[in-house]
């Protein structure tokens, strides 16, 4: 530690112990940063290019200590000097690159390509403002800017710039690179590309700004409303910017190494994540054709360098652009566009699979499919479903480019970080190999048995219980109590995710309790969820779970028994602190419609057990631990696209055929709720969910209620929950994206390390 001791002293001529938690930060990031720089970068001749529209790196300073194998070191000299860690990281801002499990799961995959000696590199955008920042006012969600690009930043200016062409202007590109450690490895390095001229003043009155000013906005926002067409178009230009830069760095790169483009496909291979890069597909044509290939060869050589992963089913990610969008912001694409869909249309004329529709839509995914090589699911069942009914029509002229890689987290920020003792306890149990190959995890099963171990584990969970509840008190103002079940769902806020079934079993307990049934644990239900700003039923879930948790905590009758809370700004920090506290770990999707989740992931590996239905990777946890470790409710995925075949669903028959279930959904528009929350929000969601219910809430009601009760009941036998627990941590090993990395190597990318 004499190089910090020293860089401390240059910096700010006082020793550490005087140093402010803000001057040792700045030293501890110089520090990090110039040893990742000495580490060294992943080089090779071919590199994965993985482009995503967002990277939920999350904080990145212990993470990357850990990596370079000095967190404990840095740690101890800190705690000599009076210092904390853990407080000092709170100085540092999270990056707002993400929204959800897309952006997480490319966090993840950059942090084991490095792991795993990989060459390759992340590609995306640097947004200033990032996603919303959430703010609760009036028990409502409100968006305002959330700025994290500080003087101390990660982030390290680079000399490469692009222009980029769009309709009458140009934009000239500045490339800022963050570096990626590897687990006792090299690094990587996140390219994000930005505008030096993006414009933080020009947002009013929460994220309001002129999406019409692309000049200045380009590099604002993550994800900005989309839901007028200057908002589409703006989706439009950013994408554009993303791919241009990045197609021209590949280019720029493999010449630099000795490749004359037509072997493009022995130095590069690129990932694309969802529809928002998809334009890397034209964009690469119209860069190899300028550079004299014909089109039929370059149409060859990109088939042979782009790999699709598709990410969910929802119509949101299967992004279809009006022809006369791309006419008016990228017009150099269009004649490209219209020749790849001739090309399709002359050998496969159905409109099922063309690129451009008889509406003049392009379907983005058509391209990637028809002109990438691989075309990938996130979980088994996901890429089943695509396989047999959402894709079916490609599956059936391309069955060789369909393939499943179950998505994977990194052990180090979700176990080794976020959970020190655990892993403290699992590494004196079976030593350190599981850090490498987390598959050594199942050794633990041989303490199956052992009670030492099994106290062990749950007084772990319940240190990591007071820490969450000091994290709770102080982003919500609400106690909660330690001693309780902490029942948590945490994800984005998706009608499909279904937190209003949560609400509703919510609203069943506490009627339960209010007719005098009081339950033999208090039980506390956590939530953390951004809703997208133009969603306008998802903030009034959220509404409703806001007025709950007053509704209850100002409930003497009912406040002791149970508690709500709605964490404020969810985001990855807070998933630190709630995932290793977690009891129930939430993954109630609407069978069919979770692609995988990772979440649920992130739980298990932490000693959570699943209260699930059989949807996306939950299918593989339950394969894993056993039906006896974990809770499964629910329809099938098999009967939910059924129903919707058959168009035969009816929540209204539900709702009037069952008394129960009516009580429930009617108490939203009680006279009790409506005291204190919104008429307005909570009639149209009642409403919703009488006469809509798209995914299928109430059908699922009654039979999730009783499997949540039995998992309520059994968490009192502590041995046999604590056995339960320890099933589920050893099974995690498969979850790791080393793992998955690993695979999406050997059946995709083909690197050498
Ligand atoms: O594959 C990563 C994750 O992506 C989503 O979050 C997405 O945004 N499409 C899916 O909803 C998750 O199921 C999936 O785990």
């Amino acid at each position: 530690m004499e190089a910090l001791k020293t860089m401390i002293n240059d910096m700010f001529h006082k020793d550490c112990s005087s140093c402010t938690n803000e001057e040792i930060y700045t030293a501890l990031l110089t520090y990090t940063k110039e040893a990742l720089e000495e580490k060294g970068y992943h080089n090779g001749k071919k590199k994965i290019y993985y482009i995503s529209a967002e990277f939920l790196i999350g904080k990145l300073l212990s993470n990357n200590l850990i990596n370079l194998g000095i967190y404990d070191q840095v740690a101890d000299y800190l705690k000599e000097n009076g210092k904390s860690l853990a407080e000092i990281e709170e100085v540092e801002p999270e990056p707002s690159l993400g929204n959800g499990g897309l952006g997480r799961l490319a966090a993840c995959f950059l942090d084991s390509i490095a792991t795993l000696g990989l060459p390759g590199e992340g590609i995306g955008l640097n947004y200033h403002l990032g996603l919303f920042k959430q703010v609760f006012k009036d028990r409502l969600q409100n968006e305002t800017p959330n700025p994290w690009i500080t003087n101390n930043t990660w982030l390290t200016p680079t000399d490469v710039t692009y222009t980029v062409p769009f309709h009458g202007f140009e934009l000239e590109s500045k490339m800022y690179d963050i570096a990626v450690a590897g687990y006792q490895n090299k690094a990587i390095h996140l390219h994000l590309f930005d505008i030096d001229i993006a414009d933080e003043s020009m947002v009013h009155d929460g994220i309001a700004f002129n999406k019409k000013d692309v000049l200045h906005n380009l590099t604002l926002f993550l994800y900005p409303d989309d839901s007028d067409d200057d908002g589409r178009k703006l989706r439009i230009y950013q994408q554009y910017f993303m791919v241009s830069n990045a197609a021209q760095l590949i280019l720029d790169e493999a010449v630099a190494k000795g490749c004359n483009l037509h072997d493009l496909a022995d130095y590069a291979v690129v990932q694309i994540n969802d529809t928002h890069p998809s334009m890397i597909i034209p964009e690469f044509i119209r860069l190899l054709t300028a550079k004299g290939i014909d089109f039929e060869e370059a149409s060859d050589i990109v088939a042979k360098v782009c790999a699709y992963t598709n990410h969910t089913i929802l119509a949101e990610a299967l992004e279809k652009w009006p022809m006369s969008y791309l006419e008016e912001v990228v017009p150099h694409l269009v004649p490209i566009i219209k020749q790849l869909d001739e090309k399709v249309k002359r050998k496969y004329p159905q409109e099922s699979v063309a690129i451009i529709d008889s509406n003049n839509l392009v379907h983005m995914a058509h391209m990637d499919i028809h002109y990438g090589y691989s075309i990938n699911g996130v979980a088994t069942l996901h890429t089943e479903i695509l396989k047999n009914s959402e894709l079916k029509q490609f599956y059936d002229i391309y069955p060789e480019k369909f393939n499943n890689k179950t998505n994977g987290i990194t052990f180090r920020r979700w176990l080794m970080y976020c959970n020190h003792p655990l892993t403290e306890l699992i590494t004196s149990l079976i030593g350190d190999g599981f850090k490498k190959n987390a598959f050594e995890l199942e050794k633990l099963l041989a303490y199956k048995d052992d009670q030492e171990v099994l106290n062990k584990i749950l007084s772990i969970k319940t240190d990591a219980k007071k820490v969450c509840k000091d994290f709770i008190l102080s982003n919500t103002g609400v106690e909660i109590d330690e001693n309780s079940i902490f029942d948590i769902q945490i994800k984005r806020l998706h009608e499909y995710k279904r937190q209003q079934l949560n609400a509703l079993y919510i609203i069943y307990k506490y009627l339960e309790i209010k007719g005098g049934k009081k339950p033999e644990k208090p039980v506390t239900f956590i939530f953390g969820a951004k809703a997208a700003p133009a969603y306008v039923i998802a903030k009034d879930i959220i509404h409703l779970l806001l007025t709950l948790q007053d509704l209850i905590k100002n409930d003497p009758d009912v406040a002791p028994y149970m508690k709500v809370v709605m964490v404020e700004n969810y985001n990855v920090s807070a998933a630190e602190k709630l995932i290793p506290a977690c009891d129930i770990s939430e993954q109630i999707s609407l069978a069919s419609k979770e692609a995988s989740g990772t979440g649920n992931m992130k739980f298990m590996l932490n000693g959570a057990v699943t209260l699930g239905t059989m949807d996306g990777a939950n299918v593989e946890i339950s394969d894993l631990v056993g039906e006896d470790n974990l809770y499964i409710f629910g329809q099938s995925s098999e009967q939910v696209i059924q129903h919707y075949e058959k168009a035969d669903y009816n929540s209204k028959a539900i709702y009037e055929g069952n008394a129960d279930i009516k009580k429930y959904v009617d108490f939203i528009v009680s006279d009790q709720v409506l005291a204190l929350g919104h008429e307005e929000n909570l009639r149209r969601l009642h409403n919703e969910l009488v006469n809509k219910d798209w995914f299928m809430t109430l059908l699922d009601l009654e039979d999730y209620i009783k499997v949540k009760n039995q998992a309520l009941a059994d968490y009192t036998d502590r041995e046999k929950w604590a056995k339960k627990m320890l099933v589920n941590i050893a099974k995690a090993g498969f979850f790791s994206s080393d793992r998955t990395i690993e695979q999406y190597n050997e059946d995709i990318w083909h690197l050498t390390k």
